[in-house]
Formats: structure tokens, C-alpha cells, sequence
């Protein structure tokens, strides 16, 4: 019994992360669609560029998106770019539109 709950917990987790990681993905497809010049990676919002299964801990950008979430209920996130342009998240003196046009990455100095 306990290996079946142990081999059931796996699955869920297994599809849990899995999905997080599609939604990610999706984030960064919509991001290069509306910024083009942007090039959105992994380490556009989080803070390691290729993280491990449960060390996704996201960068300032990534805690401003987290903050201006059009529908948090929603399965596909989307944002509220207007709020999110003329932010600084890391600081640098650039707004994060022009980071994303620049194709800088607005999450990190
Ligand atoms: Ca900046």
C-alpha cells in the first residue's frame, strides 16, 4: 500500500511540474510574441537559467509578472503588460519595456 501512495505521489508531482514547466514555456512563446526583439529565456524571470524541479525561484521581473497577473484562476496566465512597462525591476535605471525591446534582460542589472 504504501509503494502504490508512493508510486501515486510521484505521478501527480510528476504532472504538476510538468505542466508548471509547459505554462512557463508559454510565458516566454507569448513574451517573444509581443516584445520580438525581447528573446526571452528561462532567465528572463527566474533566477537560474536552466533550474531544477523545484528551484524555479523567479527574479525581480519575474516577482513584478507574479504581481500584475491579469486572472490569477486562469490556466493560462496572462499580464498586464501596461502596469508592468514602465517598472525598473532590477534597478538598473531601465524600464523594463525598454529592456525587453533592447533585448536586455529586465530581471537581472
Ligand atoms: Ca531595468
Amino acid at each position: 500500500m504504501k509503494k502504490t501512495t508512493a508510486v501515486l505521489l510521484v505521478a501527480v508531482l510528476a504532472i504538476v511540474l510538468g505542466s508548471a514547466a509547459v505554462a512557463t514555456m508559454d510565458m516566454q512563446k507569448d513574451m517573444n510574441a509581443k516584445y520580438p526583439t525581447a528573446k526571452a529565456k528561462c532567465a528572463t524571470c527566474h533566477v537560474k537559467a536552466m533550474a531544477k524541479k523545484g528551484d524555479a525561484e523567479v527574479n525581480a521581473f519575474g516577482k513584478d509578472m507574479m504581481k500584475f497577473v491579469v486572472d490569477p484562476k486562469a490556466e493560462k496566465k496572462t499580464f498586464d503588460w501596461a502596469k508592468l512597462e514602465p517598472l525598473d525591476s532590477d534597478g538598473d535605471g531601465q524600464k523594463n519595456v525598454d529592456e525587453l525591446k533592447a533585448g536586455t534582460n529586465p530581471g537581472a542589472k
